[in-house]
C-alpha cells in the first residue's frame, strides 16, 4: 500500500479523495507546519508528499524518503521544494497553476486600490475618532484611472492583472523575459528601469529564482517615482526588505503593500509595521474558499497519480527526470 504525507490540514473533499485511493493518508493536523527535524522523520516509508509553501523540502527530506516518487506542491510557487535535487533522485514535483491566477490578482488589484485610495489607513483615523471636519484638501489618496501599471513578470498572474487594470482605464506596462503578444492591451518594455521610471504603480509577478532574489533594491527604488506604490504578491525574497525599509520611510517610493514577506509569519515587531505607508497582509492572494478547494484538489490528481506511477498532470520537472523518473521504477 502506498503512503502519503500530507503536511497541513486540508479540505474535506480532498481528504475524502485521497483516502478513497486506497492509500494511507496521514495527514498533519498540528497547528503549525513540521518542524524540519521532524518532517525529515516522518517521510522514511512515503510514496508521495502533499507539501505546502511553509515546508523546505529540501534533498535532507528526499534523502530520508527512498520511496518518494511525487511531490505535489499546493500552490503555482514551488520555491520552497529543492526541484534540481528531487530531478537529481528522480523524484517527480508538480504545482498547481492556472487557479489561483484569477484569485492573485484580485488581491495584487486590491492592495493597488486600498493603498491609491488609502483604505489601509483612513478607517483607522475614523475609529480614532478622529475624523475632522471636511477638509477639501485632507485625507488625499492618488488616482487609479489613467495612470500608468508596470507589471514585472507576464505569466498567467500578470496578465489577469493587466485585464483587470484595463477595466480602470490605466496604461499597462510589462516586463518579461519574453515579449508577449500585446493581446491584453500592455506594452513591453525591454528593461526594468524603464518600467520603474514610467509607473505609477508596479505589481510583481515573476517567480522567485536566484535572478530575481532581491530584484527590487535600493537602485530599483531610486528608479520610480517618487510617488509610486509597489505591489508584492509574488515572493517575498524578491524585494530587498531593508532597502525598502529605507525607501519608504525617507520618500524615495509613496507606498508599497505586500502579501509575501520575509520571514513568514512576519514579527508584529518588524520594522515595515510602523510605517503609515506599508500594507503587510499575511500571505492571503489564493485564499478564497473557492481557490484553496481548487488548489486541493489538484494537489490531489498530482499526488495520486505519482504515487500510482503515472506522470502527475502539472509535473514541472518531467523533462529533467524522464529517463530516471522513480515513478516508472
Ligand atoms: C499558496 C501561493 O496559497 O500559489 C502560490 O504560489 O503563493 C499561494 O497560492 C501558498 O503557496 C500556500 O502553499
Amino acid at each position: 500500500m502506498s503512503k502519503i504525507l500530507v503536511t497541513r490540514r486540508t479540505f474535506p473533499a480532498s481528504a475524502e479523495k485521497l483516502r478513497a485511493s486506497g492509500a494511507e493518508i496521514v495527514i498533519w493536523e498540528d497547528d503549525i507546519s513540521p518542524p524540519h527535524d521532524e518532517f525529515v522523520a516522518a517521510v522514511a516509508d512515503v510514496d508521495g508528499l502533499y507539501t505546502h509553501v511553509s515546508d523546505a523540502v529540501d534533498s535532507e527530506v528526499m534523502d530520508a524518503a527512498p520511496k518518494l516518487k511525487v511531490v505535489a506542491q499546493f500552490g503555482v510557487g514551488y520555491d520552497n521544494v529543492d526541484v534540481a535535487a528531487a530531478s537529481a533522485r528522480g523524484i517527480a514535483v508538480a504545482n498547481t497553476p492556472g487557479v489561483v491566477s484569477e484569485s492573485t490578482a484580485d488581491e495584487a488589484f486590491a492592495l493597488l486600490v486600498a493603498m491609491a485610495r488609502r483604505v489601509h489607513d483612513l478607517p483607522q483615523i475614523v475609529k480614532r475618532g478622529e475624523w475632522g471636519d471636511f477638509d477639501p484638501v485632507g485625507l488625499l489618496g492618488t488616482d487609479i484611472h489613467h495612470k500608468t501599471l508596470g507589471i514585472v513578470g507576464m505569466g498567467r498572474i500578470g496578465s489577469e492583472v493587466a485585464k483587470r487594470a484595463a477595466g480602470f482605464s490605466m496604461e499597462v506596462l510589462y516586463y518579461n523575459r519574453n515579449r508577449r503578444d500585446e493581446e491584453f492591451g500592455a506594452t513591453y518594455v525591454d528593461s526594468l528601469e524603464e518600467l520603474l521610471e514610467r509607473s505609477d504603480f508596479v505589481s510583481l509577478h515573476n517567480p522567485l529564482n536566484a535572478e530575481t532574489t532581491g530584484l527590487m533594491s535600493t537602485e530599483q527604488f531610486k528608479s520610480m517615482k517618487k510617488s509610486a506604490i509597489l505591489v508584492n504578491t509574488t515572493r517575498g525574497p524578491v524585494v530587498d526588505q531593508e532597502a525598502l525599509y529605507d525607501a519608504l520611510k525617507s520618500g524615495e517610493i509613496a507606498g508599497a503593500a505586500l502579501d509575501v514577506t520575509v520571514p513568514e509569519p512576519m514579527p508584529a515587531d518588524h520594522p515595515l509595521l510602523t510605517l503609515g505607508n506599508c500594507l503587510i497582509m499575511p500571505h492571503v492572494a489564493s485564499a478564497t474558499g473557492d481557490t484553496r478547494l481548487k488548489m486541493a484538489m489538484m494537489c490531489v490528481e498530482n499526488v495520486l497519480a505519482g504515487v500510482a506511477g503515472d506522470w502527475p498532470p502539472y509535473c514541472v520537472n518531467q523533462a529533467a527526470i524522464a529517463g530516471n523518473a522513480r515513478l516508472k521504477g
